[in-house]
């Protein structure tokens, strides 16, 4: 019983260039710490520990001066972007399940690229779960803080003021049917013009106030199931409320509880969709003995297939 054994290896991505408070660069070591591959183990998965990226030279960006100013740590950011891209695509073409341990969130840029650009190469269709507080849609011209964590996904979708970050690879910019954003409850105004105006599937907490998890997730995933994607879901901590996982940077009060959040990985494993994984925004220098590194190894025990009880191999659109 249980999920089909994966192949998974672990790569760690020691930054925080994407933001202006330090601390996530120590979130893959916490993330060991607490256990992670060890539990995937015993849940019958292979484990490769491919250790930690080390800090890439920064990297000249060909990005507009009005723009460059606008963005904190630019040529930093643009280094590790390339690295985890290049990284990301090797693995996810290895037919390994990468599972990117952060490190802030503008390590998707890298590893979201990466992914897609494998994804298109095999004729897979792709489609992103970002499950987070944020929508990380701001733009250099529309960022209130200049922090790029702050801009991965607009990146990801194609924002053209950002696409110098990455130049000289093929990309595959995700269209808006492929994006879905859980958990949201904190967006900038010029930010949230952009997300509506493209059309990005949003769950946001009004949503799961009123329907729960459960009926939204499903229809998510009765949709990627009949188109038979590649799911990659990138967790960023704060999603989850402050009380249960302080150790984040950017808290926003109403998030979701203990139970929300397992369930949302529960659903995703009996999906038997997911392809990729990026767990981000953890910062053990702001983290309570370690809690919130606890809760999210816990979380990913559900992700991968622990259950209370064995459960009827059930497919989803079954219910
Ligand atoms: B995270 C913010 F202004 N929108 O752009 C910004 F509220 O990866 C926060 O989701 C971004 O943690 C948060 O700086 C980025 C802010
Ligand atoms: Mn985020
Ligand atoms: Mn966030
Ligand atoms: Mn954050």
């Amino acid at each position: 019983n249980g999920p089909a054994p994966r192949r998974t290896t672990l790569l760690g991505i020691p930054m925080d260039a994407g933001t202006h408070v330090p601390g996530a660069r120590m979130g893959p070591d916490a993330l060991r710490i607490a256990g992670l591959a060890g539990l995937l183990r015993e849940l019958g998965h292979e484990v490769e520990d491919a250790g930690d990226l080390s800090a890439p030279s920064p990297q000249p960006v060909a990005l507009a001066a009005a723009d460059a100013a606008r963005c904190l740590n630019l040529e930093e950011v643009a280094g590790w972007t390339r690295d985890i891209h290049d990284h990301a695509h090797r693995l996810a073409a290895a037919g390994r399940l990468p599972i990117f341990l952060g490190g802030d969130h503008a390590l998707s840029m890298g590893s979201v690229s990466g992914i897609a650009r494998h994804c298109r190469e095999a004729g897979r269709e792709l489609a992103v779960l970002w499950i987070d507080a944020h929508a990380d849609f701001n733009t250099p011209a529309t960022t209130p803080s200049r922090n790029m964590h702050g801009m991965s996904l607009a990146f990801l979708a194609g924002e053209p003021s950002l696409q110098p970050l990455l130049p000289d690879r093929p990309l595959a910019p995700l269209t808006p049917g492929a994006v879905s954003i859980i958990g949201l409850r904190s967006i900038d105004t010029e930010e949230r013009r952009n997300v509506q105006a493209r059309g990005v599937r949003c769950i946001d907490m009004r949503a799961i106030d009123e329907e729960g998890v459960a009926a939204p997730m499903r229809a998510m995933i009765e949709d990627w199931q009949r188109r038979g994607v590649h799911l990659h879901v990138s967790l960023d901590v704060d999603m989850l409320d402050p009380s249960l996982a302080p150790g984040v940077g950017t808290t926003v009060p109403g998030g979701a509880t203990y139970r929300e959040a397992h369930l949302i990985m529960e659903m995703l494993c009996d999906s038997g969709l997911l392809g990729s994984l990026d767990i981000v925004e953890l910062n053990p220098f702001l983290d309570e003995r370690g809690r919130s590194a606890r809760l999210l190894v816990e979380l990913v025990a559900s992700l991968f297939g622990r259950t209370v009880l064995d459960r009827p191999p059930v497919r989803m659109r079954a219910f």
